[in-house]
């Protein structure tokens, strides 16, 4: 052997050993399909280090929850996603019943906190809980004092004549956000009184956006003058560009989520689905939303809760029935009285 080709041998086994010791991520290890229904920065900051920390190459798609639910369940014959990351728990939990996620008990469920535990019980092992975020609105403060409007505080402020055309909110059907403002009314008001109440809403609505963050973003930019969103979306334009954007906890009480990810049944990729599931419950993985200007609170118990993050002990919180609102029926059910009601008008 020449003394290049021993050279050569020498540095391919020195690489070989280090690929197998520490998953090079030189090294092709495979690809992974990743639906992301948090916002586009990070889910962007997940794929990359994902990527950086198992060379696992990663096509990634954000789409809101409803719409990934629909799509995930449009494709159940035939898959083409390994793992939906991210939305609210309601869908996740709606496509575990419905047989369209993989159970999987992963050695960090030990690590997380009891909340995030507890959705992955009710989704029967096929989904579990990544983040926990509290429901409500912002107010454009600006506008707000141009239009000479007494500040609101409660969720019945919201139907007042004087916010006529000034409220946004998503359509329940393509968000998880709207869907949960949906079925936290359902739970603070009862079924009939909480129609009523949407029904009054829909007179002050100017816009049923698509996505559930989009209105406290548009509230930030003075678009509308309030935007009904998760108070970590309504917090993040202040901080990001110190929009004059103000967060309210209503008076009567809010629902909540637990963000959730789920392994779609039939993935592609099945091992390297489970290796972003492991990977995504680790404190590093979890750290990397406030680093993306999302606020929720992390669902291992060893990541950090964002010092920017609602304090979830000042919130009112009502006891949200996930079981219920989360079921097929029931999601089904108040999303099509909805559609009947409100969305076909
Ligand atoms: O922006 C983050 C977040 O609020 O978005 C998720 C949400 O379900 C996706 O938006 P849609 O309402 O459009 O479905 C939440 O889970 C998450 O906290």
């Amino acid at each position: 052997m020449t003394l290049i080709t021993r050279k050569f041998f020498n540095s391919a086994a020195v690489l070989a050993f280090a690929a197998l010791a520490f998953g090079s991520s030189a090294q092709a290890e495979g690809n992974l399909t990743v639906y992301c229904s948090v916002q586009e920065e990070w889910c962007q900051s997940m794929v990359n280090e994902f990527q950086k920390a198992t060379g696992i190459t990663v096509a990634m798609t954000r789409k809101s929850s409803g719409e990934t639910f629909a799509q995930v369940k449009a494709e159940s014959a035939n898959p083409k996603g390994d793992v939906w990351w991210g939305g609210t728990g309601d869908p996740h939990l709606q496509a575990a019943e419905e047989g369209l996620t993989e159970a999987y008990e992963s050695p960090m469920l030990a690590k997380l906190h009891p909340w995030a535990v507890k959705q992955h019980e009710t989704g029967k092992g096929a989904t579990v809980g990544i983040y926990l975020g509290a429901l409500g609105y912002g107010y454009n403060s600006e506008l707000l004092e141009q239009k000479k409007i007494a500040a609101p505080a409660c969720w019945a402020d919201l139907i007042k004549p004087e916010f006529k055309g000034e409220v946004q909110i998503a359509n329940p059907n393509s968000s998880g956000t709207a869907y949960t403002f949906l079925a936290t009314m359902v739970q603070i008001l009862g079924e009939e009184e909480a129609f009523k109440y949407m029904k009054a809403l829909d007179g002050n609505i100017n816009q049923y956006t698509k996505s559930g963050a989009a209105p406290a973003q548009a509230a930030a930019r003075g678009e509308t003058l309030v935007g009904i969103a998760f108070q970590h979306d309504v917090i993040t334009p202040t901080i990001t560009s110190n929009a004059p954007i103000k967060n309210v906890s209503p008076c009567e009480g809010t629902g909540f989520e637990v963000g959730s990810m789920s392994i779609i049944k039939g993935a592609p990729n099945l091992d390297n689905a489970k290796k972003w599931y492991d990977w995504a419950l680790t404190p590093e993985a979890q750290k990397l939303g406030a680093a993306s200007n999302s606020y929720q609170n992390p669902s291992n118990s060893e990541a950090p809760i964002p010092r920017e993050a609602p304090k979830m002990a000042d919130i009112k919180l009502i006891d949200y029935d996930f079981a219920k609102f989360g079921s097929s029926a029931e999601r089904k059910r108040l999303l099509s009285r909805w559609d009947a009601e409100i969305g076909a008008k």
